[in-house]
């Protein structure tokens, strides 16, 4: 089996990722053992780089085509798709063992995924604002002209009301949790849920600054946080 190519953010942090969209197929090829490279791509370079290999675009608010990552392409199938679920939905139908959909749950799990993202866009603003940090000059400029479009400026990180949106998101999440008998969303059945939630921990873990914002968030719901990216990157053997 050929290996398969993922594109994903390149970053001044060790090892580069923290992007969250990216780190879920990661995630989920490193869960299902299947042997991937990763292609580190410039967040200002991102639109032009994946057109260049002919991938999908995806409409702006303002109407505009533009090309994100992740990108996944496949030399074993020829294909090459766009946006985190399409990907993992495709791993998921042409490489099947170890699900990640067990029990038909694709279809709710596509909605779990819109549900957990808009617990924490009301407290997106830290967390901007320290991503501007760890991009090159080029990039730290123009993530903030695209992501500004939909998330309007000032990015304050010290912004209490943010945190507290944030943390209320999160608080959400726990109830979620709270409703199910085992350590995952669907119990004690791991599944593309827990690793949706892990991708957005990773984000934060990396991109905030530990001794006070990592460690806020790992404070909240009993250290609940801390140790849900632990449990997941453990399942995933990223750990
Ligand atoms: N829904 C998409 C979102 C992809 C996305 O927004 N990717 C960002 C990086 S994480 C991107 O490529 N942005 C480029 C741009 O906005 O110009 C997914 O899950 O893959």
């Amino acid at each position: 089996m050929l290996p398969l190519v993922l594109y994903d953010v390149m970053s001044d942090l060790p090892g580069n990722n923290f992007s969250p969209n990216p780190a879920k197929p990661r995630f989920v090829l490193s869960y299902k053992g299947i042997p991937f490279v990763t292609i580190w791509v410039e967040y200002a370079d991102i639109h032009i780089a994946m057109k260049s290999i002919g991938a999908k675009p995806i409409k702006r608010r303002d109407g505009s085509d533009v090309c994100t990552v992740p990108v996944l392409s496949d030399p074993n199938t020829g294909a090459l798709i766009t946006d985190s679920l399409e990907i993992v939905s495709y791993l998921e139908k042409t490489y099947p063992e170890k699900p990640v959909f067990p029990n038909n749950s694709e279809p709710l799990i596509r909605a779990f995924d819109s549900a957990y993202m808009s617990l924490i866009v009301p407290g997106i603003k830290p967390i901007f604002l320290r991503t501007m940090e760890i991009l090159s000059p080029a990039s730290a400029k123009f993530f903030m002209g695209a992501r500004s479009g939909d998330v309007p400026l000032p990015w304050d990180p010290n912004c209490d009301t943010d945190w507290k949106l944030l943390e209320k998101g999160y608080n959400t999440a726990c109830e979620w949790y709270q409703k199910t008998d085992g350590k995952w969303i669907m119990g004690d059945t791991f599944s593309y849920a827990d690793i949706i939630v892990a991708c957005w921990l990773l984000a934060l873990k990396r991109v905030l600054k530990e001794n006070d914002e990592w460690a806020r968030i790992s404070s909240w719901n009993g250290g609940k946080w801390a140790q849900v990216l632990v449990d997941v990157e453990k399942e995933c053997k990223l750990a």
